[in-house]
């Protein structure tokens, strides 16, 4: 992860690929929601078989659940490896500061590729020490084009109802060991996407 220390002063959430349906009010608690993004096919190389397409989170209740697809003909259950990066205050000087200081994530969510097998790895960022400290495994639902995993929001400190957030793509390549990030959505360079 880069360390790069950009702050952001003023955080455009606006995206334009995405879109919110919120439900009712639920009595103080967080209403039911459901955000999906896209991002174009054929937008990385040829044959890196990492294509991102779409992705969608859905809160339901007290759990999240995040589906996330790969061009057609891209998805491996042994080789692709999908992340999440969430920014959970929306404030990209907390957390781990990425993509030039657009996003500060507080959560990824990892999972796909023969090293995790049928788990998704929940790492927290930990501030005091700058690594990723691993806070639950859960269960992968393998689609024909990607992955489906749903976790509990009571895990995520500072879980309000609204995230920012973006995904990245790679595939591994020896055991336990991936290539760079092949595709991201929404792209690098760009505000990202926004869970609400
Ligand atoms: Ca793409
Ligand atoms: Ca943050």
């Amino acid at each position: 992860m880069e360390k790069a220390r950009v702050f952001s002063a003023f955080l455009m959430m606006v995206f334009a690929g995405f879109a919110a349906g919120c439900g009712g009010s639920d009595g103080g608690k967080v209403a039911n929601k459901q955000v999906s993004v896209t991002d174009p096919a054929g937008d990385v190389d040829a044959g890196s078989k990492a294509d991102l397409t779409s992705a969608t989170i859905e809160q339901a209740g007290d759990n999240l659940t995040i589906t996330v697809k790969l061009a057609p003909g891209d998805f491996d259950p042994l080789l692709s490896d999908v992340d999440i990066v969430m920014d959970m205050d929306m404030n990209p000087a907390t957390g781990d500061s990425t993509d030039a200081g657009l996003i500060g994530g507080e959560y990824i969510i990892e999972m796909g590729s023969a090293c995790l097998g049928s788990k998704a790895n929940v790492l927290q960022y930990n501030s005091a020490t700058t690594h990723w400290d691993s806070v639950g495994s859960y269960d992968v639902t393998f689609l024909s084009e990607g992955m489906q995993v749903t976790v509990p929001v009571s895990l995520l400190n500072g879980y309000s109802g609204k995230f920012a957030f973006w995904f990245e793509s790679a595939r591994e390549i020896g055991q336990c060991s991936y290539t760079g990030r092949i595709d991201s959505m929404p792209d690098m360079g760009t505000t990202p996407a926004v869970f609400q």
